[in-house]
């Protein structure tokens, strides 16, 4: 009999090999793949963000963490396809154009795929055109931008506006964080909400989707 808490705990503890097999075993007992995801998955990354919040855990946990959660979403992602199981929404993420650094995004992009979203990741040093591109070709629920230096942040504001240009703005909801953001500059440049951390961007960006557009 499937332990779905014992699925969790693994993947708190970041044994990717381990959840990997127990995922597998799971579905061949029959458990149904939105219950392993919402049940094991879904918990287990809630947990290691509310322990990310509470700092009891730091980034090597989380990437650990993380890297069995892309372990089980390798094996589950075909299958829920197959299965026609609809994502929570759809998120278009980034690193703001002149930024590589990615460690913090791809950190908010797995938040958001254990809490359920489908995430349209467009990498680094991501130019307004390309994300105005990316709302039009994908049509995401919410444009998530991540920036890590005083001198990128303000590419946010360029971004926004060109969305706005285009008529795209209205469609979308604008989510901003990155260790120079704070909620007064999220409010400065337009967007509609900053997080300060990876947990807290996926509760954002579900709060933000239940405001509609
Ligand atoms: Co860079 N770097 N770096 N760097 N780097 C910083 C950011 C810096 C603070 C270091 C310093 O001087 N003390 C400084 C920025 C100063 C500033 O502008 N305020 C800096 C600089 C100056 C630079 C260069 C200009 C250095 C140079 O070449 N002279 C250069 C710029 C390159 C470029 O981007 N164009 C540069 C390069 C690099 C590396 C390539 C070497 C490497 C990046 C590797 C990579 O990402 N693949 C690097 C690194 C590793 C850092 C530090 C050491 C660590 C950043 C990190 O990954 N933190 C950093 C100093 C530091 O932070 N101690 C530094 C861990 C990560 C989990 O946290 O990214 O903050 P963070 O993400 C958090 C939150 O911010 C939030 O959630 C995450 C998890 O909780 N969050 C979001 C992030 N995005 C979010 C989006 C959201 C919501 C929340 O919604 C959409």
């Amino acid at each position: 009999m499937a332990d779905l808490a014992n699925i969790s705990q693994n993947l708190i503890d970041g044994r990717a090999q381990v959840v990997g097999q127990l995922v597998t075993d799971a579905i061949n007992e029959g458990v149904l793949l939105q219950s392993v995801l919402n049940d094991a998955l879904i918990v287990g990354m809630n947990e290691v963000g509310r322990r990310f919040k509470a700092n009891e855990f730091y980034v090597p946990e989380v990437l650990l963490a993380a890297r069995a959660m892309h372990r089980a979403m390798d094996i589950l992602k075909p299958l829920l396809a197959d299965n026609k199981v609809q994502p929570r929404g759809v998120v278009a993420l980034a690193t703001i154009e002149g930024d590589l650094h990615d460690i913090g995004s791809n950190l908010v992009g797995m938040m958001l795929e254990g809490s359920g979203f489908q995430v349209i990741d467009l990498g680094v040093d991501c130019s307004a055109e390309k994300f105005v591109a990316a709302v039009k070709e994908h049509k995401p629920h919410v444009v998530a931008m991540s920036a890590l230096l005083t001198t990128t942040m303000t590419n946010m504001k360029t971004t926004i506006h060109a969305l706005d240009e285009v008529g795209v703005r209205k469609t979308v909801k604008v989510m901003v964080g990155g260790a120079p953001l704070t909620q007064r500059y999220a409010d400065e440049i337009g967007a509609d909400g900053y997080a300060p951390d990876a947990a807290s961007a996926a509760e954002l960006a579900a709060v933000l989707m239940n405001k509609g557009t």
